[in-house]
């Protein structure tokens, strides 16, 4: 950092004395992010942590006397060591009854579907593997001083039933698995899945509430004609999202449209509907917040919540190979994360991270990618202490009934 600093001061004053001066003047860091978020650190609490490690020890028993760190259980329970463990998104709970997701903030669910992909399929698959690779992470991060297990209740409902070979049904099954978690009150998080996912997600939400719903749409794709190849594939949720009463096609902001992908239907579905399509380059000329500004100023007119959607093909192909169609051109990954973090500083109703497809994936890269996107947008909420805002307009819960069984599966135990 101080060669840095002793560079930069040659480059622009080249005189000896004056070299001299710079190494001697003491830099005020007091105004840098890298300072505060430092001091910020001692304020957050270390009790979820504390927790955790007790919880580890009570199920995966004591480790070995050679062991001097006595949290350290013999059989691996939570985010220890990251490496190993059976993986949850970010090792959260697995709520594995699903009637439980309202005793959290928010619930990741995989959507584990991609018979609406076009061209190459593989994000059946996404939700493994950002589960996978979240293991790297832990839950805090030092810029936003946010630590999510401290300051948030996370779980993992696992993965939504879909049809490999039916979009109608596994559309059903998706609104119906969304339309409890967000009747519970928790905040729906999606792992796709390809985009056709889209709609059914937002139905699922927007059946909860009598209120409206704006989109945040991030893509290069516009995904909004009626049809492709005769069915509702993963080019077409919103143009079925905008026909459900209480999501106004006026109020779906659509950021990252560009490049050679963009079927003319759909262009001429968003012109008819005044969709509000920012495309790259604008991006590129206003720069991120005033881009995060418009958009949200567009999704939020006249709405009570506001759904994010993210595909991650919308960041620069070379940043994402593991992707069902990707474009060259897009989001550099600090712009994405940056206005992903904005517009969900505002509060939203729901998420969906769409189109990771391991199979196309180097190094999990697209996943690493993908799971940055969620926590981000996590963090943001936190942050912003809009975590949950949304809850108060979920005013129309849905109940779906479960089967009835008694005992243990798989077990001896009575
Ligand atoms: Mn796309």
């Amino acid at each position: 950092m101080f060669q840095s600093r002793t560079d930069r001061s040659r480059s622009h004053h080249p005189a000896d004395h004056r070299r001299t001066e710079a190494r001697h003047h003491h830099p005020d860091l007091t105004k840098l992010r890298g300072w505060k978020a430092m001091h910020d650190e001692a304020g957050i609490p270390g009790s979820g942590w504390e927790q955790e490690r007790k919880w580890a020890l009570r199920m995966g028993l004591t480790g070995a006397d050679s062991i001097e760190d006595k949290s350290i259980p013999t059989f691996a329970r939570g985010e220890l060591p990251h490496y190993a463990g059976i993986n949850t998104f970010l090792k959260a709970p697995y709520a594995e009854d699903v009637t439980e997701v309202g005793d959290y903030d928010a619930t990741v669910l995989g959507i584990p579907f991609d018979g609406g992909t076009t061209y190459r399929a593989g994000t059946r698959f996404g939700p493994q593997g950002v589960r996978k690779i979240s293991a790297l992470y832990t839950p805090y991060n030092y810029e936003m001083a946010v630590d999510l297990r401290e300051q948030m209740t996370l779980c993992d409902a696992g993965d939504v039933f879909t049809i490999p070979a039916n979009i109608e049904k596994t559309f059903d099954q998706i609104s119906r698995a969304v339309s409890h978690v967000a009747s519970s009150g928790s905040l729906p998080i999606m792992i796709g899945g390809d985009h056709s996912i889209g709609f059914p997600c937002v139905r699922g939400i927007a059946e909860c509430t009598s209120k409206k719903i704006g989109i945040v749409h991030f893509d290069r794709h516009a995904d909004i004609q009626e049809k492709d190849l005769d069915e509702r594939m993963h080019t077409t949720p919103w143009f079925h999202s905008t026909n459900l009463p209480n999501v106004p096609a006026k109020n779906l902001v659509q950021v990252g449209i560009g490049g050679w992908q963009v079927p003319r239907e759909a262009v001429k579905v968003a012109r008819e509907r005044e969709t509000n399509i920012i495309t790259m380059g604008d991006m590129e000329k206003m720069g991120v917040d005033r881009t995060a500004e418009m958009a949200l100023e567009m999704a939020w007119d006249g709405v009570d919540m506001v759904y994010m959607s993210f595909d991650i093909d919308s960041i620069d192909c070379g940043f994402v190979p593991g992707t069902g169609w990707p474009e060259p051109g897009g989001f550099l990954p600090r712009e994405a994360l940056a206005l992903a973090s904005k517009v969900a500083a505002e509060g939203i109703c729901g998420m969906e991270l769409v189109e990771v497809a391991p199979p196309y994936d180097q190094s999990e890269i697209t996943a690493l990618m993908g799971t940055r996107v969620i926590v981000d947008v996590l963090g943001s909420l936190v942050a912003s202490g809009n975590m949950g805002k949304h809850k108060r307009h979920i005013d129309k819960p849905v109940t779906i009934p479960h089967g009835e069984f008694e005992g243990k599966r798989w077990s001896n135990a009575t």
